[in-house]
């Protein structure tokens, strides 16, 4: 994948709340152009492989809970500078310390529960883009 991608999911809340058309509307009118996307549900062993990483933290159990518990918007999105820009449109990982005007200062609850997911590397991007998505689902 090119290096101007970047991979989002806007996660069980985001969709729960009905938060997932205003958020897309935030990320087009942002720049980004979306690649590839659909409605999807990850199941408990989709979960824990995708958030390997952090399988020995804490809190490793419950947001594997709250990422199986109903459908999330998994997209690809392109754009020049793609991860650090679309890391700075959804703000710190903690909704209380995100910058006003991000993505998780106007929909996220808790850092628990922070509304959507951005690639942290383009290595990462895709990877995580090729985790949801075929070859034929991204254009
Ligand atoms: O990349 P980002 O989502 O901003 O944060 P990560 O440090 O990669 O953590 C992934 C995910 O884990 C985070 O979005 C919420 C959850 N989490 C948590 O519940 N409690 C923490 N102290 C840290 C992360
Ligand atoms: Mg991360």
């Amino acid at each position: 994948m090119a290096t101007n991608r970047t991979f989002t999911m806007l996660k069980p809340d985001s969709v729960e709340k009905g938060n997932i058309g205003a958020i897309l509307e935030k990320i087009t009118a942002s720049g980004f152009r979306i690649v590839a996307m659909k409605l999807t549900q990850m199941t408990t062993a989709d979960a824990q492989a995708f958030y390997a990483v952090h399988n020995e933290r804490p809190f490793f159990g419950e947001l594997v809970e709250y990422m199986t518990r109903g459908p999330i918007v998994a997209a690809i999105l392109e754009k020049d500078n793609a991860v650090e820009d679309f890391r700075t449109l959804i703000g710190a990982t903690n909704p209380a310390e995100a910058a006003e005007g991000t993505i998780r200062k106007l929909y996220a609850a808790s850092i628990g529960e922070n509304a959507v997911h951005g690639s942290d590397s383009d290595e990462n991007a895709a990877i995580e883009g090729a985790f949801h998505f075929s070859g034929r689902e991204m254009f």
